[in-house]
C-alpha cells in the first residue's frame, strides 16, 4: 500500500504509478451522461455498436453510411451537423432533478461528457474556442450547472468529466495522427473540403498546448472535477496536467483519478460493453455501457423497452464488483435534457435494491478464490468484518444451497440483505455445512425471499 504522500507524490515515476483513491474503489457504481448535439438527431442503426452520429456522419459520407443515408432523408444535404448546435435547447435541463436521479439509482459519482469527438464542449473553453454551449445552443454553462448543484446539494456523489483529447474534425487537431484513427479518416473529405464549417473554431497554433491542455486544466482547476475520464488518447501534453491534477488535490485534501485512455500514463482499464475478464482481478478496472444495448447517446430508435432494467443492473453491477471493477452506467439525455421515463424507472429500481443490499456491494472487495461459484448464479464478495453470497436465482423450497466452500465457522450469523431489514438489524437465518461436500445450505423463509427483487444478498457476519 502507497503512502498517502506517494499518493499525490507528481515525479515522473511517481506519475507511472499512481493507483485509484480509495473513494473510487469503494464507489463501485457510477452513472455517465452522453449530452451533445449528437442528441439532436439522436440516431444509430440498432444492429451496431456503438451507435454514432456525430462522427459516423463524416466518416466516408456516401452510399454505404446508415448515417448518412439517415441524415439525408431526414434532413437532406443541406443541414450540416453544427446545424444541430441550435437545437440542443437544454429548455427541461435541471441539474437538481438529474441529480436525484442518480442518487435514488445508488450511484456514487457521475462522469458528465464535456467534449465529445465533435469538440462541441458544454463548458466555457475561454480563449481557445467558442464551440461551446456558452456561445450555441442552450447558451449555458452546462458542466458548471451539473458539477456546482452537486457539490452544493450532493456531496457525498463524486463529479467526473469525460474530456475527447481529439476533435477529429477540428483542422487544428490534424497534424497530430488523424491519419492513424480510426481507418479511413484520412479520406474524410470533410477535412479536405468545404463540406461543413467548423463553427466557433478560434484556430490555434499548436493544438495541444493552446487547447487541448488548457481546456484540461479548466476542467480541473476551474470546474473541479474529480475524474479526469480522457478517451481516444493520441496525442497529449498528459504528464504535465497530471502533476498538476495530483499537486492540486494533494494540496487542497482531495484524492482525484485518471483513466487508461489520457496518454502517456497508466489508469484504470476501461472496457466498453464488456467486463474485463481477469484471471488476476487485482487492478480496479471499470465497465462503461448505456442502458441503450447499442448506444451511450439517446437513439430514437431504440424502444424504450430494451434499456437494462432493474434486474440486469443489479446483476452486471454485483457481477462486475465481484472481479474487482467499478460499473460506470449511460444515461442519454434528449436534447432538451430530459432523461426518459423507463431509464428513470430502471435505475430508480436498481437503486431500491442497492438501498437495502449495498452493504454486500460498496467498500467490498473481490474473494482471492474466485468471484463465482460453478453454477455460474451465485457470486463472492468480501468486506472486513462480513462475507456476502449473492444469489442471481430466487432460492426454491425455502433453501439455498452454495456449491462451494466459503468461510463460515461456528458462531457466524447469516442475514438476507431485504426491506426492513436495515443493515443493523438481521434476520438470522439457520445454516449447516453440509458434511463431504462441505457445501452451504441457509433456510430462507419464503416471505423473507420474496421481498427481495432482482438478486437475494446473503451477509455472512464475522462472529
Ligand atoms: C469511446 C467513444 O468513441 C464513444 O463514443 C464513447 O464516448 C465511449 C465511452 O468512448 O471511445
Amino acid at each position: 500500500a502507497m503512502s498517502r504522500r506517494e499518493e499525490f507524490a507528481t515525479s515522473d515515476q511517481a506519475l507511472e504509478h499512481h493507483e485509484t483513491p480509495t473513494w473510487w474503489n469503494n464507489a463501485k457504481f457510477g452513472i455517465f451522461i452522453h449530452w451533445g448535439p449528437y442528441s439532436v438527431p439522436a440516431w444509430g442503426p440498432t444492429w451496431t455498436y456503438p451507435a454514432w452520429y456525430d462522427w459516423q456522419l463524416h466518416v466516408n459520407p456516401g452510399p454505404d453510411n446508415v448515417f448518412w443515408e439517415y441524415h439525408l432523408k431526414t434532413f437532406g444535404k443541406n443541414v450540416t451537423y453544427d446545424d444541430f448546435f441550435a437545437n440542443l435547447t437544454a429548455s427541461k435541463f435541471n441539474a437538481s432533478e438529474w441529480l436525484d436521479l442518480f442518487d435514488d439509482a445508488g450511484a456514487k459519482y457521475f462522469v458528465f461528457v464535456t467534449k465529445h469527438h465533435d469538440g462541441f464542449a458544454l463548458f466555457d473553453t475561454g480563449d481557445t474556442s467558442n464551440r461551446n454551449s456558452l456561445y450555441y445552443g442552450p447558451k449555458r454553462d452546462l458542466v458548471k450547472e451539473l458539477l456546482d448543484t452537486a457539490k452544493k446539494e450532493k456531496p457525498h456523489l463524486h463529479r467526473g468529466t469525460y474530456f475527447s483529447m481529439p476533435e477529429w474534425f477540428n483542422p487544428d487537431w490534424a497534424p497530430y495522427g488523424i491519419e492513424n484513427w480510426p481507418g479511413g479518416l484520412a479520406h474524410n473529405p470533410y477535412i479536405q473540403s468545404e463540406l461543413e464549417p467548423y463553427t466557433g473554431r478560434v484556430p490555434v497554433e499548436n493544438y495541444l498546448s493552446d487547447l487541448q491542455l488548457p481546456q484540461m486544466l479548466d476542467l480541473a482547476e476551474k470546474y473541479e472535477t474529480e475524474i479526469m475520464w480522457c478517451d481516444i488518447s493520441s496525442a497529449n501534453l498528459t504528464r504535465e496536467f497530471a502533476a498538476r491534477f495530483f499537486e492540486n488535490a494533494w494540496n487542497q485534501g482531495r484524492q482525484v483519478v485518471m483513466n487508461d485512455r489520457c496518454g502517456d500514463l497508466p489508469g484504470h482499464d476501461t472496457p466498453e460493453y464488456e467486463k474485463l475478464v481477469a484471471t488476476q482481478p487485482t487492478r480496479k478496472w471499470e465497465t462503461s455501457e448505456g442502458m441503450d444495448p447499442h448506444a451511450y447517446a439517446y437513439n430514437r430508435a431504440t424502444p424504450p423497452s430494451a434499456y437494462k432494467n432493474g434486474t440486469t443492473i443489479v446483476r452486471n453491477l454485483v457481477d462486475i464488483v465481484s472481479k474487482n471493477g467499478n460499473y460506470l452506467l449511460g444515461v442519454g439525455p434528449t436534447a432538451e435534457g430530459e432523461i426518459i421515463g423507463n431509464m428513470q424507472k430502471n435505475l430508480r429500481d436498481a437503486g431500491r435494491w442497492l438501498g437495502y443490499a449495498g452493504d454486500c456491494v460498496y467498500s467490498t472487495d473481490f474473494w482471492f478464490r474466485g468471484s463465482e461459484d460453478h453454477t455460474g448464479t451465485i457470486r463472492f464478495l468480501t468486506t472486513p468484518k462480513a462475507f456476502c453470497i449473492v444469489s442471481f436465482e430466487r432460492p426454491r423450497n425455502g433453501q439455498l444451497v452454495v456449491q462451494d466452500r466459503v468461510p463460515i465457522i461456528d458462531g457466524d450469523t447469516i442475514s438476507l440483505l431485504g426491506p426492513g431489514t436495515s443493515n443493523t438489524e438481521r434476520t438470522d437465518l439457520h445454516w449447516s455445512v453440509q458434511n463431504g461436500t462441505g457445501w452451504l445450505a441457509i433456510d430462507v423463509p419464503e416471505e423473507n425471499v420474496d421481498r427481495v427483487e432482482y438478486a437475494w444478498a446473503f451477509r455472512v457476519n464475522y462472529k
